[in-house]
């Protein structure tokens, strides 16, 4: 595909062959390349993926999925002032020889920053022409060329589904993502129409997952246990996901595995009565307890789970846990 002067988003662009760029290439304009999928494309001679030369203008490459191109996923010529934007993309496969290959004029900077890389030969995520001294930056000005932790960079599986479009619930791109608002304003959804961000913050990748790994865990009353009170009290660890976060939480109890029976939702968010300490509280500050006022009745399973309201939303629920009363 060749285009100019465009926004290109929401594309599954895969299997495709070229002699340069075998999935997508842009040429002396400003673009905005976001939500796609390029996988599996093949160049004959080089750059298996994108290639772009802005000429003096502005690329945004942000939140896109590159899995197996050959070649060089990426290839960027940052010219005549161009400036270069690469965010939140997903870069990763074993046919792919070299992640993102930068070249340019003297001390051009290109902004670099909470990519995926993972399964690239030899491990080359990237490489810049020497004789051109391009800066790779992140948000934070640090010259990350050699050091992936800088600017939220990680080299790790992203767990793609079967589909390589899609996260698994524990990938490690949830949530690693930076907030691209300040470069970009229509990132409102992800390729398949979810909304972003979901669960309070940015993914890795085309993909906004919608389900994920929960992360409270509970404590008491245990997973399938006995216990002798009808008026328990229920206790879970308070998350530490999110950064300088202050949460509440809501406690479910219902008759079934589903919840499609809930007798009781709690939301401190609303009445705090119950909640020791009283929400909001401080991410990653021990244990939260919630005393039930109503009695439960003997011998009847229970199911139990918890969700955190971060500020903007509930997130990242705690696996579902079942108890029984016992009459003593
Ligand atoms: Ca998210
Ligand atoms: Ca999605």
């Amino acid at each position: 595909m060749y285009l100019s002067r465009v926004k290109i988003y929401n594309n599954i662009i895969n299997n495709n062959k070229a002699r340069y760029a075998g999935g997508l290439s842009s040429d002396t304009c400003s673009s905005e390349i976001y939500n796609n999928i390029i996988n599996s494309n093949h160049a004959e001679r080089n750059y298996g993926g994108m290639w772009f030369f802005p000429e003096g203008n502005s690329m945004k490459i942000i939140n896109n999925t590159l899995i197996n191109n050959n070649k060089e996923a990426i290839m960027f010529e940052a010219y005549y002032g161009s400036s270069i934007i690469f965010i939140n993309n997903i870069i990763s496969g074993e046919n792919t020889e070299l992640g993102v290959y930068g070249a340019g004029e003297n001390n051009r900077v290109a902004i670099l920053s909470n990519n995926c890389f993972y399964g690239i030969q030899n491990k080359h995520y990237y490489r810049v022409e020497a004789a051109t001294r391009i800066y790779i930056t992140n948000e934070a000005g640090l010259n990350s060329i050699s050091d992936f932790a800088c600017g939220g960079n990680i080299v790790a599986d992203p767990q793609m589904k079967a589909d390589n479009m899609h996260l698994q619930p524990a990938s490690p791109c949830i949530n690693a993502g930076i907030d691209p608002t300040s470069y970009i304003n229509s990132l409102t959804n992800d390729f398949d129409g979810d909304r972003r961000p979901i669960f309070g913050q940015y993914d890795i990748g085309a993909d906004e997952a919608t389900n994920i790994t929960p992360k409270i865990i509970l404590i008491y009353p245990e997973n399938d246990s006995s216990i002798n009170n009808i008026k328990p009290v229920f206790k879970w660890e308070i998350p530490g996901e999110e950064n300088n976060k202050i949460l509440h939480f809501k406690i479910e109890i219902a008759t079934d595995l589903e919840f499609s029976n809930i007798l009781y939702s709690f939301e401190s968010k609303t009445n705090s009565l119950g909640f020791n300490p009283v929400p909001p509280v401080q991410q990653g500050t021990g244990n939260q307890y919630y005393q039930i006022f109503q009695k439960l009745n003997y011998n009847t399973p229970y199911f139990w789970r918890v969700s955190a309201w971060n500020g903007l939303e509930y997130y990242i629920g705690s696996p579902t846990w079942r108890f029984v009363i016992y009459q003593p």
